[in-house]
C-alpha cells in the first residue's frame, strides 16, 4: 500500500483546485450564517458570501487570529449546534486562556483519514505495530495518531508520553515497528535504547515525529542511532491537530491535505499573499470541517510552499520544514534569532540536540547564553580543552547570527529531558 487515499493524494492539481473552490464557497456561506464573529468581520470588510465563488477569491476574506479565538472563548466560533459536537481538544499553551477546538463525528473521521495518510506515507500497513507515545488527552498528538493508525489497521499501542522504562519494554516485547512522538522524546528514547544495550532488540523501521521544531541534523542523528527512517508531521490544534501535512519517502517537506485545508503564505508584517517559493507565514482555511472551520487562520509558523512534482507520486503541495515562528523569534539586542538556527549549528558540529537558550536582561542589556551538553569525549577533556570548544562555538554562532552568545558546555545528561515538547528557550525578560 503506497497511499491511503490515492484518488485525492495523487489527483491532478486542477482537480484539487476545483474541489477547493466548491468547498470554500459552501463553507463561507455556512459560517456567515452561523458564526457571529465571521459575519461581523466579513461585514466590516464589505465581503458577502456570494463574493467567494472560487479559491481565487480567498484573499478577499479577513484573517482569523488566536486572539479572535480567545476573545470568543469558549463557544464563539462553534459553527454547529452544541448537540452535534462530540469532542474537544485544546492547545498546549500555558499562559492565559487556552484555545478549545470542537469536532463533530464527521470532523473526527476526516482527522483520522488525514493521520492515516501520514501513517501510510511512513510505510505503515495493517501488519505494523504502531507505538503512539505522544500525550493523550487534550493534546491532539495521541488521539490523532491513534486514530490514523487504527484506520490503517495497524496494531496500535496507546502508550501516551512518559514512563520511559515501560515504553522500551513494550517496544521490545511487542516488536513495535513505527514510533510516534515528539522529536525530542524520540532523541531521548534513542539515547536510552543505546545506553541500555537494546539496539538489537528493537524492530522499529520508522518514526512519525512532529509537534515541535527540529532540524535536519537532528533527524539524521535519530535515524542513525536507532536505524529508522524519520518522517516529519505537522498540525495545530486549531486546524485539527497532527495530519494537516505529512512527509513522504522523499523527506523534502510535508504534503498538505489540500482537499481539507487551503494553504497560503503571507508576509507576516503586511498580510500580503506571497507566491509559491517565498518564505512567510502559513495560513490555513478549513473547507470540510463542520464544528470549527477556521477561515484564513494565522498560524505564525514560518515556512515555504511548493507545488513541484514529488517522486512519491503525490500531487498535494508541500510545506517546507518549519523555519521558526513569527512569535517565537527572539529579538536579542535588536537581532532576530530563531532557536532552529542554533540547533542546526550545534548539530552540524556533532553536538547533542539537548540545548537550552537562556535570555535575560541585566542593567538594561540583554544577556544571551546557550547551554549545550558535552559529548562524552569532551567530558574527559581538560578545563582548557573545554573552554577552547566553547570559544570555537561562540565564534561560529557570532558569524552565523551576528551576535555573540555565551556558550556553556554542561555535563552530559544534565539538561532536563522532555517527554512532550522540549523547552528550548528560557526568556527571563518576560517574567
Ligand atoms: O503540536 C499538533 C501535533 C501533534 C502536530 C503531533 C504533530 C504531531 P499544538 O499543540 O496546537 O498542536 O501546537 C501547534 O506546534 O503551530 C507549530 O508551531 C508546532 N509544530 C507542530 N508540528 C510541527 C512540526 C500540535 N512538524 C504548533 N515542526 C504549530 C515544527 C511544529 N513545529
Amino acid at each position: 500500500m503506497n497511499y491511503y487515499q490515492e484518488e485525492v493524494e495523487c489527483a491532478p492539481r486542477g482537480a484539487i483546485r476545483g474541489i477547493q473552490s466548491e468547498r470554500l464557497s459552501a463553507v463561507i456561506r455556512r459560517v456567515y450564517d452561523s458564526v457571529a464573529p465571521y459575519r461581523k468581520k466579513m461585514d466590516e470588510k464589505g465581503v458577502k458570501p456570494e463574493d467567494i465563488k472560487s479559491a481565487d477569491d480567498l484573499h478577499k476574506l479577513p484573517f482569523t487570529t488566536k486572539d479572535d479565538l480567545k476573545d470568543a472563548y469558549p463557544y464563539g466560533f462553534l459553527a454547529v449546534p452544541l448537540k452535534d459536537a462530540v469532542r474537544i481538544q485544546s492547545t498546549s499553551g500555558t499562559t492565559g486562556k487556552r484555545v478549545v477546538a470542537f469536532f463533530t463525528r464527521h470532523d473526527l473521521d476526516i482527522w483520522e483519514d488525514c493521520c492515516a495518510r501520514a501513517v501510510v506515507a511512513a510505510g505503515g500497513t495493517d501488519e505494523d505495530v504502531v507505538q503512539v507515545s505522544y500525550g493523550y488527552g487534550l493534546f491532539t498528538g495521541g488521539p490523532g495518531l491513534n486514530g490514523g493508525s487504527h484506520r490503517v489497521g495497524s496494531l496500535t499501542l496507546p502508550m501516551s508520553s512518559g514512563n520511559t522504562e515501560r515504553q522500551l519494554q513494550f517496544m521490545c516485547d511487542l516488536s513495535a515497528t513505527i514510533l510516534c512522538c515528539t522529536p525530542s522524546y524520540a532523541a531521548f528514547l534513542a539515547e536510552t535504547i543505546v545506553a541500555q544495550g537494546l539496539r538489537d532488540q528493537i524492530k522499529l523501521k520508522a518514526g512519525i515525529f512532529g509537534a515541535e521544531a527540529w532540524s535536519e541534523e537532528m533527524r539524521r542523528d535519530i535515524e542513525k542511532t536507532i536505524g529508522i527512517k524519520a518522517y516529519d508531521i505537522y498540525g495545530l490544534t486549531e486546524i485539527s491537530g497532527p495530519g494537516v501535512s505529512f512527509e513522504c519517502s522523499e523527506q523534502t517537506g510535508m504534503h498538505i491535505n489540500e482537499d481539507h485545508f487551503i494553504a497560503e503564505i503571507i508576509d507576516p508584517a503586511t498580510g500580503e499573499v506571497l507566491p509559491y517559493g517565498s518564505k512567510g507565514e502559513i495560513v490555513f482555511t478549513c473547507i470540510t470541517k463542520d464544528a470549527f472551520p477556521l477561515i484564513r487562520y494565522r498560524t505564525r509558523d514560518i515556512c515555504v510552499l511548493s507545488a513541484e512534482p514529488c517522486s512519491c507520486g503525490r500531487t498535494l503541495a508541500k510545506m517546507s520544514r518549519l523555519m521558526g515562528r513569527s512569535d517565537d523569534m527572539l529579538i536579542i539586542r535588536g537581532v532576530n534569532v530563531f532557536p532552529s538556527q542554533i540547533e542546526a549549528a550545534l548539530m552540524s558540529r556533532g553536538l547533542s540536540s539537548n540545548y537550552q537558550i537562556i535570555v535575560d536582561r541585566v542593567n538594561h542589556t540583554d544577556t544571551f547564553e546557550v547551554q549545550v551538553e558535552m559529548t562524552p569525549e569532551m567530558f574527559s577533556d581538560t578545563v582548557s580543552g573545554v573552554s577552547a570548544h566553547e570559544d570555537e562555538l561562540t565564534a561560529a554562532m557570532r558569524s552565523m547570527l551576528g551576535i555573540s552568545p555565551k556558550v556553556r558546555l554542561v555535563s552530559p545528561k544534565s539538561i532536563t529531558r522532555s517527554e512532550g515538547k522540549a523547552v528550548r528557550v528560557i526568556d527571563k525578560r518576560k517574567i
